[in-house]
């Protein structure tokens, strides 16, 4: 049985290619909910319909276990799935603790969603660091809609993250955490903005990770040697959308 995996539209595709990695024999169904992003500026009830959905959809194919690829659908709906499926339900949140652990100097910047950044998960994980680090949310609304055109290199791009930066100096930054899956698309150009020196984190490595771990705990990893199979879908009608996810997964 495949694994399902979905987001508010292509950032997840983020994840899938981290767990592609880390378990090259599985077989993987995408889900991007283009049609509806973004997520990240809705009410968590509108989400947490949207998401439920998506779920939806995943179920009838079949799957063994499902990612919520999107920091935004995790926060708002992570909790109410587990009550309801008992498979594995795996989600992501902001890698706060790798970028803790870096033990730099300065501030972590968190670029994330309104909604991530808002609700009562994020508020959590702040509480537990924020007494010893400098932690600095920031909210990005309109930069995932960039990575939903195939943008990851445009000077707007770079004018949007430099307006969204000017704030800080790159001394006064010790990393910077992609709370959202989109995000990890345009990590070389917030490299060549910021200088390669600053650690930037994401959480796809760490996701991917618990998954397997979940798998392997529950005897569920496919023991097939030949590699597995991706089918990518999206809410969106047309060719070009599933055209641009194959090609942000090469990226
Ligand atoms: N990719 C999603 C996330 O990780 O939060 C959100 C994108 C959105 O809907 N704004």
């Amino acid at each position: 049985k495949p694994i399902g995996i979905f987001d508010s539209g292509l950032g997840g595709l983020s994840v899938l290619k981290e767990a592609i990695k880390l378990l090259p024999h599985e077989d993987f169904i995408y889900y991007g909910d283009t049609k509806n992003a973004p997520y990240g500026t809705k009410s968590v009830k509108e989400i947490r319909r949207l998401t439920n959905n998506v779920v939806d959809f995943l179920l009838a194919k079949e799957v063994k276990a499902i990612v919520i690829a999107c920091n935004t659908a995790t926060s708002a709906s992570v909790d109410e799935l587990r009550k309801r499926y008992s498979m594995p339900i795996i989600g992501i949140e902001p890698a706060l603790k790798p970028a803790v652990e870096l033990n730099r100097q300065g501030e972590i910047i968190i670029m994330a969603t309104t909604v991530t950044l808002s609700e009562k998960k994020f508020k959590n994980l702040m509480e537990k660091y924020k007494k010893d680090y400098d932690i600095v949310p920031l909210p990005c609304p309109g930069l995932m809609e960039f990575i939903e055109k195939g943008d990851i290199d445009s000077l707007e791009l770079e004018e949007y993250l430099r307006e969204k930066l000017k704030e800080f100096s790159n001394e006064q930054i010790s990393s910077i955490v992609l709370g959202c899956t989109h995000y990890p698309f345009i990590k070389n150009k917030l490299s060549q903005i910021i200088g390669e020196d600053i650690p930037i984190i994401d959480g796809s490595t760490g996701t991917s990770m618990q998954l397997k771990r979940q798998l392997q705990s529950r005897k569920m990893l496919n023991n097939k040697k030949q590699e597995g199979k991706i089918f990518i879908y999206n809410s969106l009608d047309g060719e070009e959308i599933i055209k641009l996810s194959y090609k942000l997964m090469n990226i």
